[in-house]
């Protein structure tokens, strides 16, 4: 940790440590009590990834234990449902009704899912088991590999029916709630009936503003009455749903996690057919990726299947391409400069020069509002990861010790952060904020190495 001693940097590793331990329900972790106190689908990869560094075995029982509550499609759901009714979360269990789909898991979850960050955190996983611990650990990411090539392949194919490469997303809970990306698609919502609610989340934050809308909460029940409707058949959902976004992010993480499993592949001894699925996979989504390029911006953007129209709304998910990895060099270039630029990591306002969620330039932008304008450390992890592998080690070095001195500036481990103050907002007890506090802190750890496989077959 550049610019901060070892002792701050031992202070705040303890410091992390002591938080996921406290979150711990011994095999999985509550991703933010009391805000947030069941197991989600992506906290529980990062939260993986911090356990990765106090102990192997527990880190694979987080994925483990996530898996369980898989669903038969291959869908590993947003939120399973494990805390108990002394810590209530708003919208419960009754709210999804998953039980109306065959496919549905006997534990209680939500019907949607979140980013694929699994597979990167496998990679983590094994990246730091020590050699004592290999052989058990091994084990255990066999055991794990084929149900996370089946969530890659509902991801392939359930959400991506044209083979356009691109994942479909069917709610804004499925990653960046309240982002900008999402305004006029949720605005064509015109009838939003939920029916009576009362949300925890604002009295929890005690801010409001740092949280969405009444209006945005009305549009999200809404659309989970409509996906249970459907009763969460994904055949349904493309027919009739009138959420449906080709989302470069998800599928920027996507890639990334076919390119960490392809990584894996001889770990977990996998068939050449299963390689040669993922190396398809993987090309495809970087495709797609690549045909989402808007000139204009320099940005992805994403795709409104129902309105027929792109998102051009200047977000850190524009960035996919770099998440991704995919292999244009020119287009990596802009993009870099791009991150580089006033509109970016380089308005001069930044407290630290990290990613917001949206450009600063953006008439969206909002400094405290979630995914309107604050810093998510999670977010800043994947771009530190993609700049590794890409070769970028100065830009990632100066975004892992800014990230860190982020984190240590503030009481607690928050969930996101005002970019131009760095004040913590949110829930404060964020685990995989802790959990990338312990990832960043560890000298000389780079990321895993992306897999250079060649493809044998065409798509
Ligand atoms: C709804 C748990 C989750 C994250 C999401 C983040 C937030 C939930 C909420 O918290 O969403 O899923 O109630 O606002 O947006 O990315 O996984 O940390």
């Amino acid at each position: 940790m550049v610019g901060v001693t070892d002792t701050a940097r031992a202070g705040l590793r303890d410091r992390a440590a002591a938080l996921l331990r406290a979150n711990d329900a011994g095999t999985w972790t509550k991703a933010g009590p009391p805000l947030y106190p069941h197991q989600w689908c992506w906290d529980s990869a990062f939260n993986a990834i911090g356990w990765a560094h106090l102990d192997a075995g527990r880190a694979v029982a987080e994925l483990e234990e996530l898996f369980a509550a898989q669903w038969a499609t291959g869908m590993v759901p947003h939120i399973v449902f494990r805390a108990g009714p002394d810590e209530p979360y708003f919208p419960g269990p009754q709210w999804w009704d998953c039980a109306v789909s065959p496919a549905a898991p006997q534990i209680a979850t939500t019907g949607i899912c979140q980013p694929p960050v699994h597979a990167l955190a496998v990679q983590r996983i094994w990246q730091l088991t020590p050699p004592e611990r290999r052989p058990e650990i091994r084990g255990r990411i066999q055991a794990l590999y084929p149900k996370l090539v089946r969530w890659h392949r509902y991801l392939a194919t359930e959400r991506d029916p044209e083979a356009s490469g691109l994942v479909t997303t069917y709610h804004p809970w499925e990653g960046t709630d309240n982002s900008p990306r999402w305004d006029r698609a949720l605005a064509r919502i015109e009838v939003a009936r939920p029916g009576p609610y009362t949300r925890l989340d604002t009295s929890e934050v005690g801010d409001p503003s740092q949280r969405p809308t009444d209006w945005d909460y009305d549009r999200f029940l809404w659309l989970v009455e409509l996906l249970r409707r459907c009763r969460y058949d994904d055949e349904r959902i493309h027919r009739e749903h009138p959420f449906l976004i080709k989302d470069v992010f998800f599928t920027a993480v996507l890639a990334a996690a076919n390119a960490a499993l392809l990584d894996l592949a001889d770990v977990a001894r996998a068939g050449d057919d299963v390689r040669d699925q993922l190396s398809r996979w993987l090309e495809r989504g970087q495709r797609g990726l690549a045909g989402r390029h808007d000139a204009g911006t320099g940005l992805s953007s994403d795709y409104d299947l129902r309105a027929g129209e792109d998102i051009r709304v200047r977000t850190f998910a524009g960035f996919a391409p770099l998440f991704a990895l995919t292999p244009d060099a020119g287009q990596r270039a802009a993009q870099l400069a791009l991150l580089d630029s006033a509109d970016f990591c380089g308005d001069s306002r930044l407290r630290w020069r990290l990613l917001p969620s949206t450009s600063p330039a953006e008439p969206a932008f909002e400094a405290r509002n979630y995914w309107r304008g604050p810093v998510w450390p999670v977010i800043n992890w994947l771009l530190w990861r993609s700049l590794t592998l890409a070769g970028q080690h100065d830009r990632a070095g100066r975004l892992r010790r800014d990230g860190l001195r982020q984190i240590a500036a503030a009481d607690g481990f928050a969930e996101y952060y005002e970019p131009f103050t760095g004040a913590p907002l949110g829930s404060a007890r964020q685990s995989w904020t802790a959990a990338v506090a312990l990832d960043w802190s560890s000298p000389g750890l780079p990321p895993g190495v992306m897999a250079r496989r060649k493809t044998r077959r065409k798509m």
